[in-house]
């Protein structure tokens, strides 16, 4: 069905199932892909208006083309005319808004009942990462990217600040991004829906080793996720046993 957009597939980004990219990641998590739908819808509206107001100027250059030294009819005004591209611009701009609006809200929504939540702390300059529910805590080096375990297709919840300065959560494959501030909680949802290790960065200049602030978001299956935790239960409480010994 898409073979027709095929060289536009090229020139513009992949080409799915749920059509061409345009150059940008489809979404990882459900609400990346909410986001996705509103970036493919408006690049779509917009290449109908360039191809409306494109094809208005070659019907203007070819019907209206010099033809004798002669001026053709001169009007003045055209008050339906004007109406009609007063009015038009701003209900494309009013649907926009409402759509923007209405992902936005999607997006943002906070579930009553989330699965998982992890507290999300920026330093200068490394990322914690702390489960509240199972007490892990997850912490960054400078040799160690941290990394954060999810369930895949489940709705984790993320509480965000910051330490210090402001830093920025920012994991690309999910077109989300959060700041972290200082005295100030940001609280998101995300259900990623595909198992995989999904790269993040700090993406708010933090000071001088700001790019240090790698961080990788891996989500695996439920069996899986539980077997990390109860691991990394076990070396916790083996650290602690080490840490008594006489
Ligand atoms: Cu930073």
């Amino acid at each position: 069905m898409l073979a027709p957009l095929a060289p536009a597939c090229v020139l513009l980004g992949s080409c799915g199932d749920d059509g061409p990219a345009f150059g940008a990641p489809r979404g990882a998590t459900e609400q990346g892909q909410d986001i996705f739908r509103l970036w493919q819808g408006s690049i779509w509206a917009a290449l109908a208006v360039g191809a409306f107001v494109w094809g208005l100027i070659a019907y203007c250059i070819i019907r209206f083309r010099r033809r004798s030294d002669d001026l053709p009819e001169q009007t003045h005004a055209n008050v339906p005319l004007e109406i009609a591209y007063t009015v038009t611009p701003l209900l494309i701009v009013a649907v926009l808004f409402a759509v923007n609006l209405r992902t936005l809200d999607r997006i943002d929504h906070l579930s009553a009942d989330p699965a998982l939540t992890v507290e999300v702390t920026g330093f200068q300059w490394q990322w914690r990462f702390r489960y509240p529910q199972s007490g892990i805590e997850v912490v960054g080096t400078d040799d160690h990217d941290p990394v954060m375990m999810l369930p895949a297709g489940e709705t984790v919840r993320l509480v965000l600040t910051s330490n210090d300065v402001q830093h920025s959560f920012f994991v690309p494959a999910f077109l989300f991004k959060r700041d972290t501030v200082p005295g100030i909680t940001n609280e998101v949802d995300l259900e990623v829906v595909k198992e995989g290790r999904y790269d993040g960065r700090c993406a708010e200049f933090c000071g001088l080793l700001h790019d240090r602030m790698g961080f990788v978001v891996e989500a695996v299956s439920r069996e899986e996720f539980d077997h990390w935790v109860t691991k990394q239960r076990t070396l916790a409480a083996e650290a602690r046993a080490g840490a008594f010994t006489p």
